[in-house]
């Protein structure tokens, strides 16, 4: 049998969308057939080299790491007490460690030295059909509730920023009087303005932007207050940020671009021993002035992903119906234009391939 596959040959060229063989579970693996892949800007950043000198690539490789999908078959030696079963709606839990590490026994796969991510050297979701280790699917209990093109971005795009505001809460520094603010309002812009609120405890949440369009998917998700930052120096964004809250600082800030000016923009807003919780990847590195960190005593998190753990978690907020979800529903022949607007930052929410 045969099935689509948009396939990396190598960096900085298109991928080739190909009909190959479908893969045969491993015994220890379930087969998936994919019903929405969410389409990441690391994806556009894989192809670009970003990740080059840090991964080992064994060309054709099939990016997405943001899968949901149904259970095609199961391997002979998947165990019942999985409880996977044909036609199972199910997600996949990217991050696969080698589970000897101390990461990997405390539950954080995601960090583990010796890991492989889904679409990044094992095949991913820009293919019809994946076998995936039966470890690591979290079955949707339900009648289908949620589709695969809501239930993929979750994978990432809402597990990471998840992970980050819980760093931000776990430490204190979100709660009643405070202020927090979403930087960036791409894929994980839209999760994290929601998890502002939910996990916020009563904080207040402002919205950063470079486009209104995106500041009204923000304003939707619970944004209490939008400001547009494109062309804005530091103190165009605190004079507006003191009209929306009666405040000129933040408390804490979930940092969903990673540009060097979204960063710099963060701690120059931020209150004494407030915190930035870094989760986008655009940029490659970090200036910050020293003085200020120090002197006011900021935090700084780098938070990568997610574990099983946190995606389970964000899986219980969408099956109880507390997310909203943004999704452009993408072509599996799109995958090319697709990649190059994500890459120019123009498209609105989580770009999905759906195999219709
Ligand atoms: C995922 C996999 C590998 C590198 C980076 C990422 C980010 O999308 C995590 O949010
Ligand atoms: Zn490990």
């Amino acid at each position: 049998m045969k099935m689509r596959a948009a396939r990396m040959y190598g960096y900085k060229q298109p991928l080739r969308l190909e009909e190959v063989d479908v893969p045969s579970p491993g015994p220890e693996e379930v087969l998936v057939r994919v019903g929405g892949a969410g389409m990441c800007r690391t994806d556009f950043q894989l192809i670009d080299g970003y990740f080059d000198n840090g991964l080992s690539m064994d060309f054709p490789i099939t990016p997405g790491h943001e899968v949901a999908g149904w259970v095609d078959g199961v391997g002979s030696a998947v165990p019942k007490s999985a409880g996977l079963a044909e036609g199972d709606q199910v997600v996949v839990f990217g991050s696969w460690g080698d589970g000897a590490c101390r990461q990997c026994h405390e539950g954080n796969e995601q960090l583990c030295a010796h890991g492989v991510w889904a679409g990044f050297g094992r095949h991913g979701g820009y293919q019809e059909y994946l076998p995936v280790n039966y470890r690591y699917l979290i079955k949707i209990p339900g009648g289908g509730e949620l589709s695969p093109d809501n239930l993929a971005p979750l994978t990432d795009a809402g597990l990471t920023p998840y992970r980050g505001l819980k760093k931000l809460r776990n430490a204190g520094h979100l709660g009643p009087g405070r202020t927090v603010a979403v930087s960036g309002i791409g894929g994980l812009g839209s999760y994290a303005t929601q998890y502002a609120k939910l996990l916020g405890g009563g904080a207040e949440v402002v919205a950063f932007a470079r486009s209104d369009e995106k500041l009204k998917i923000a304003k939707d998700n619970g944004a209490d207050h939008v400001v547009n930052v494109r062309d804005k120096d530091t103190e165009d964004v605190r004079a507006e940020l003191e009209s929306a809250t009666g405040r000129t600082e933040l408390d804490a800030v979930i940092e969903c671009a990673g540009s060097e000016d979204s960063i710099r923009l963060a701690f120059s807003l931020l209150a004494a021993e407030g915190a930035v919780a870094s989760v986008g990847l655009i940029g490659n590195r970090v200036d910050i002035p020293l003085f200020p960190l120090v002197a006011r005593e900021y935090t700084f998190y780098g938070s990568f992903w997610g574990n099983y753990n946190d995606l389970t978690e964000v899986l219980a907020l969408a099956r109880t119906g507390q997310l909203k979800h943004s999704v452009t529903r993408v072509r599996f022949d799109d995958v090319n234009e697709t990649l190059e607007a994500i890459a120019r930052g123009d498209v609105l929410g989580r770009a999905v391939i759906v195999y219709d």
